[in-house]
């Protein structure tokens, strides 16, 4: 039977704020799901804390909703222990950059086989909008007293300098087109990296819907808006790898683009290179029955209920003097 975005709806009550970007997030991932065909029960959404840490409770589907900073750890765990699942971690720029920067980096070098999603507004929503690691320098928003003192960092930049095998851009209100690419994410072999940018119209009132709609860069003569937003694949950019020698000139190519900000956005695919061996690749290399016999699939009991697992043994091991 084919799948419904509903299908994927909770009756939990979604009390992000009118007019964030959240919601066209949270819209584009349900329908990605069921265009995508995927039940329910076989995709997992693992958050920390944020606003955008809510959206597991708002999709149906398994979730966790962790601790702040901590997404990336409890993702790969899962999709380590039962391969067979489709894991989407999500959180904020301030959960996977600042807080958690150190495990986005690091899942880079193991190319796991899922996606991660960061919902990036500049500000620490949740906690009433302080600048945030993403924030660009010199910006005043509206929940700090003077301009940011700091550099914003670049997760594209990062995202392909640690190993990441498919590093994405979306805009929360190009949702169509976003949820194209969270499909594109899903289906990658690897780890699949997408930054959303993601208006928070209550604490950024810098980054708004309507600056990156450029509704302030009219055309004089027109009238006509010009937007910062622009599509790389409007422009001919390609960004796949399609041998390995190909890898440092795509990479040096999707750097490029990915410093430009301010009249010029991209948003689409920086980055796709399908060659790189997956986590599971290696495991099943190292460990043959990983990929027939998962952790999550192990038996841990007889047909009697009675533990397989003799843990006496360790018991004993840890009392030794
Ligand atoms: C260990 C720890 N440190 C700090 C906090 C406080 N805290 C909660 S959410 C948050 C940041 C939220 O910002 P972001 O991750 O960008 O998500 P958003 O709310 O913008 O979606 C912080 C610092 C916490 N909950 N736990
Ligand atoms: S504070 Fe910002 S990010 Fe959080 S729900 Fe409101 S608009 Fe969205």
């Amino acid at each position: 039977m084919a799948l419904k975005w509903q299908d994927y709806k909770t009756d939990v009550f979604v009390d992000w704020c009118p007019g964030c970007g959240n919601h066209a997030i949270l819209a584009a991932v349900q329908v990605a799901l069921s265009e995508l065909g995927l039940e329910p029960h076989q995709v997992v959404f693992v958050s920390g804390i944020g606003c955008s840490g809510k959206l597991p409770h708002f999709v149906k589907a398994y979730g966790v909703h962790t601790l702040h900073g901590r997404t990336l750890p409890f993702a790969q765990g899962i999709k380590i222990s039962n391969p067979d699942l489709e894991v989407i971690a999500v959180g904020g720029d301030g959960d996977g950059l600042g807080i958690g920067v150190g495990h986005f980096v690091n899942a880079g070098r193991r190319n796991i086989d899922m996606v991660y999603m960061i919902h990036d507004n500049g500000v620490y929503g949740l906690t009433k909008g302080q600048a945030s690691p993403t924030l660009k320098f010199g910006l005043k928003v509206k929940s700090i007293p003077r301009e940011n003192i700091n550099e914003g960092i670049n997760p594209i930049m990062i995202a392909l300098s640690s190993g990441y095998t498919f590093v994405a851009r979306g805009y929360a209100f190009h949702t169509k087109h976003l949820k194209d690419l969270i499909k594109q994410a899903v289906e990658h072999k690897g780890l699949a990296f997408l930054d959303i940018l993601q208006p928070c119209p209550t604490y950024n009132d810098v980054n708004t819907k309507d600056w990156y709609e450029g509704i302030d860069r009219k055309d004089p003569d027109t009238g006509i808006s010009k937007p910062r937003i622009y599509r790389l694949e409007e422009t001919g950019y390609d960004p796949v790898v399609r041998n390995e020698d190909e890898k440092f000139v795509k990479i040096v190519a999707a750097m490029e683009k990915a410093r430009e900000w301010g009249d010029r956005i991209p948003i689409g695919i920086f980055y796709k290179n399908e060659l790189a061996p997956t986590f599971q690749d290696r495991i099943g290399q190292r460990i043959p029955f990983y990929l027939k016999n998962p952790p999550a699939k192990q038996r841990i009991c007889d047909e009697n209920g009675v533990p397989i697992t003799d843990i006496n043994l360790f018991i004993k091991e840890v009392k030794a003097e």
